[in-house]
């Protein structure tokens, strides 16, 4: 899973990419222009517990990958636009995290989180506009020149630029079966988003609840956007240290979690993404699945050759396996189940595919 931070210079991206990813393994680049890369195991008891009754020589958990485009990029000076340049950089990712200043800032001066978050979807519509306008002016060439066939594509395009140039994200028109045809441009006003904002620590979570509620009611009728804050500075912090001492600072502050775990969570429920297991001896390992595929995609996901040659899928749910306590139990239990290729998985699943070679 793979979410680009996206944010106004200034507005504290890379402070919330230091909280969401710990600082670990980040690439250093030379250079402002490219992007910061920082991936995270992501922590699930359910693996744990396989991992323990496996003793496999190899555990793998889901990995998300932050993107944050380090410094400015140029023509993003503080308090300025974003840019094109830093926008091309958020075309490949699969949702993004839109980090919303609500802190005073000596260089930025006071908060004001919607006006921000108006300025930056504003500048995400025009960057997706422009590219719209490029495209419709290739197949309007093209068109002349006798190609017919495009005639559906052209018309889906034009939909589009109306939409935008209404100041309306792609978002809108995600419900509409065109939809689907305007995938590959990957705009980035139809991606997820999970708005994040980042909260100065002199302000109340109440402020922040308040302010969040402001841009909620600016984005009532979007799907795909979720919204969330915390205090970046501090989680910055609480991520670089071990489990014991963050769980001590976090209660110190009155917070129950760190906002790295639950970010995860809501990008996961953001990208309706749920989690089925493949456990046996050489590898324990999690994977991502979006919510409603079938057992021959899960297949497909852990290998092609699993997905082509699929005879069936034996599956138990993780509770049931847990209440087993082993896998005999189980399937003494009547727990295990032999399902087709269009069984619909489920979070938590645990599965052994069959497949011919
Ligand atoms: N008080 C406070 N200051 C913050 C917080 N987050 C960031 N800052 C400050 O805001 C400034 C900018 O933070 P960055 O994280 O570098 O912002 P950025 O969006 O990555 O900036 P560019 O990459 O230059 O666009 C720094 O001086 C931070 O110390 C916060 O949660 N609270
Ligand atoms: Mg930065």
């Amino acid at each position: 899973m793979k979410l680009g931070i996206i944010g106004l210079p200034g507005s504290g991206k890379t402070t919330v990419f230091r909280a969401l990813t710990g600082g670990i393994e980040i690439e250093e680049r030379r250079g402002h222009h490219e992007p910061g890369l920082g991936v995270v195991k992501v922590v699930d008891r359910r693996l744990d517990f396989l991992a323990a009754y496996h003793k496999p020589k190899k555990v793998t958990p889901v990995h998300v990958q932050y993107t944050d485009i380090q410094g400015l990029t140029g023509e993003g000076l503080p308090g300025g636009s974003i840019g094109d340049k830093f926008l091309a950089h958020l075309r490949p990712m699969d949702a993004l995290v839109h980090c919303v200043r609500f802190f005073e800032s000596g260089a930025l001066g006071p908060a004001e989180p919607l006006r921000d978050f108006k300025a930056v979807q504003d500048e995400m519509i025009l960057s997706d506009l422009a590219i719209v306008e490029k495209r419709l002016e290739k197949v309007t060439k093209d068109m002349q020149k006798g190609k017919k066939e495009l005639h559906q594509e052209f018309d889906i395009l034009q939909d589009a630029a109306k939409f935008l140039d209404l100041g309306k994200p792609l978002r809108l028109f995600s419900g509409k079966a065109e939809a689907e045809k305007l995938k590959g441009f990957s705009f980035l006003s139809s991606k997820p988003e999970l708005i994040l904002m980042n909260v100065g620590e002199t302000l109340k979570p109440d402020d922040a609840r308040r302010a969040l509620d402001e841009i909620a009611a600016y984005i009532f009728n979007q799907p795909l956007m979720a919204l969330d804050w915390l205090y970046a500075d501090t989680e910055a912090e609480i991520a670089r240290l071990s489990p014991e001492d963050a769980n001590e600072f976090l209660s110190e502050m009155s917070l129950e979690q760190g906002a790295k775990d639950r970010i995860i969570k809501t990008s996961f429920q953001l990208l309706r993404l749920i989690v089925f297991f493949t456990a046996g001896d050489p590898e324990v390992r999690a994977w991502p699945l979006v919510k409603g595929s079938t057992a021959l995609k899960a297949a497909g996901t852990v290998h092609s050759d699993m997905e082509k040659g699929f005879i069936r899928a034996e599956v138990v749910a993780f509770a049931d396996f847990e209440e087993a306590g082993s896998l005999a139990s189980a399937h003494k239990a009547g727990k295990v189940r032999l399902e087709g290729k269009d069984y619909q998985v489920e979070d938590g699943d645990i599965i052994l595919f069959r497949f011919n070679v």
